[in-house]
């Protein structure tokens, strides 16, 4: 036994975890354990002890962590592991997280605790730091105060930084564990990422106009009061940058979410309906957390016109694909862009047929996104609910800040490039950041959401979610695409997609809400809406079975 035992175990019993009907584990799914709030305590608790853990076996770097449920409901929160760059937790590592979390007693949860440190060899006396951060949640104070109790118990020192949005905390720790060093990210702290986002975002625009009026729904997030900041860090005399800020009121926490933001415009594809949709006013929806954003507007002849993270990744690849060339660097540096099987079929090619670059498809969530993307020099990666950065390897970024330009026009290129890769969040998608990044390829395009939306059709999608009694019977293969099991339910979707033209459909269990997810594309609107009926109806027969 440690010399933690003790605390660990007199801690454990005031931060009981709540256990599960026989044969049911909490599991670390697509964002960390995300579930009903009250269930969330004791797991809190248990997540300090993993994080004192992890920043022990990494030589005492600071291990973030952020409390947040994200898009869900206000009733719902949310606990998750950031390694030192800012990455999300090693997968090898969830299982110790599930493991510690799972633990059957406070006596239990001492054993495992000490099985894993031997086991991973971690020397329990060495230093060990975590940072931590939550969304506007009510429920957040207790889990933070849960946190910092596994925190005490291990002797972790520890930086509570109160509210932020989830990005900024990835930020935070990269900034923790880069301070002083040739690679430091930014200042330590919140001020410290509104003064670099806003000096790159100068430096990316390059004097160039940014036209008519953004309105930003933040879905009564953190996003609100935070992109409220960040705007006033922005020159006036530098840059004219007109924002409406919109469904930022974080005092009524029924409304987090509520009827607005990212999930809702691309779940419903339809504008909040509060401030009521103005035909072709410029448009986003951030997240409840602020790490996913969507471009929308209605158009007075068309109607609503969505533009998701396949949108933004194929605007991203293009504009940094003609800049690399542009600078000279295109035999250097390899571009390549990572998706998920949620990518709209039109986007896949455009990127592959169009532009010309390789696509890689992988499970849902950004922890397996990230990773194949920093097989690339330059990584783009997006999910196509909005959630998604662009990743430069050290070479890339060495190429942009030291390569001889040959003429003016390759001079400019190098800059912008340079900007980008500072003003791009390299830790994590982040919505404000990613909305400045589209606001300038806008701007040194000269184009409308309108222009941006003529480079493709996509191909009509509809996205539903079905509640199951059990959705961990639904295990898929090939990156999602297709259910191993209940058996028989991929055969009866496959025999549904047959009936449609260019269509295509999978089901698989979300990793963040007691539900699975049914995604249907076809040639027309009519038939994607009914091969999506179809589908769901069927993971609704096989999950009640
Ligand atoms: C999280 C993950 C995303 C994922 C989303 C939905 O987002 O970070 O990568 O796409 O959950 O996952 P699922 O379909 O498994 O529920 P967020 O914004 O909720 O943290």
């Amino acid at each position: 036994m440690s010399d933690h035992d003790e605390a660990i175990l007199a801690a454990s019993a005031r931060r009981p975890i709540v256990p599960l009907e026989k044969g049911k584990f909490y599991t670390y799914g697509t964002a960390g354990f995300r579930m009903k709030a009250d269930l969330l305590e004791g797991i809190s608790f248990r997540v300090g002890l993993l994080a004192s853990l992890r920043s022990r076996k990494l030589n005492g770097q600071a291990i973030g962590v952020m409390v947040t449920a994200s898009h869900n409901p206000a009733v719902d929160n949310g606990v998750k592991i950031v390694d030192p760059l800012g990455e999300m937790l090693e997968q090898d590592w969830e299982r110790y997280a599930t493991a510690l979390v799972n633990a059957t007693s406070d006596q239990h949860l001492v054993e495992v605790y000490n099985l894993l440190a031997a086991e991973l060899k971690i020397d329990l006396t060495a230093s060990a730091k975590v940072v931590y951060g939550r969304d506007t949640r009510p429920s957040g104070h207790k889990l933070v105060a849960a946190l910092a109790d596994g925190l005490t118990a291990t002797k972790t020192e520890f930086v509570d930084f109160k509210i932020l949005t989830t990005p900024q905390l990835h930020y935070l720790v990269r900034a923790t564990n880069s301070e002083g060093t040739p690679l430091a990210y930014g200042k330590v702290s919140e001020v410290g990422y509104y003064e670099k986002l806003a000096e790159a975002f100068v430096r990316a625009i390059r004097g160039r106009k940014i036209t008519g009026t953004l309105q930003v729904d933040c879905a009564n997030g953190v996003g609100g009061p935070k992109l409220s900041e960040f705007l006033k860090h922005i020159p006036k005399d530098k840059v004219s940058f007109d924002v409406k800020v919109v469904n930022d009121d974080v005092l009524r926490p029924e409304v987090l979410n509520l009827d607005s933001g990212a999930d809702f415009v691309k779940t419903k594809q339809r504008a909040p309906p509060n401030p009521k949709p103005q035909p072709g006013v410029r448009s986003c929806s951030l997240d409840g957390d602020a790490d996913r954003l969507i471009y929308y507007w209605v158009d007075p002849e068309t109607g609503f016109v969505m533009l998701d993270g396949d949108r933004i990744s194929s605007l991203a690849a293009s504009f940094i694909g003609d800049l690399v060339e542009s600078a000279g660097l295109k035999d250097d540096l390899r571009i390549g862009v990572v998706q998920t099987a949620y990518a709209n079929g039109a986007s896949t090619n455009y990127i592959t047929q169009h532009l010309k670059l390789p696509v890689i498809c992988t499970p849902t969530g950004v922890k397996h996104l990230h990773h194949v993307a920093q097989g690339f020099d330059i990584g783009v990666y997006f999910e196509a609910n909005g959630h998604g950065t662009v990743l430069f390897s050290p070479d890339a970024i060495n190429a942009f800040k030291n390569k001889e330009p040959q003429s003016p026009a390759q001079k400019d290129a190098l800059d912008t490039l340079a900007a980008l890769a500072d003003l791009i969040n390299q830790t994590v998608g982040d919505a404000i950041s990613d909305m400045l990044l589209v606001e300038v390829i806008l701007a040194h395009k000269s184009w409308t959401l309108r222009d941006w939306a003529l480079t493709y059709a996509d191909l009509p999608n509809r996205l539903v979610r079905v509640e199951v009694s059990d959705k961990d019977r639904f295990k898929t293969t090939d990156a999602e695409r297709r259910l191993l099991s209940p058996d028989g339910a991929q055969d009866e979707i496959d025999q549904a997609v047959k009936k449609y033209k260019d269509a295509r459909s999978f089901a698989r269990a979300s990793g963040t809400e007691n539900a699975c997810r049914v995604y249907a594309e076809a040639a027309t609107r009519t038939e994607a809406n009914e091969l999506a009926d179809r589908v769901a109806r069927i993971i609704e027969r096989y999950g009640t079975l």
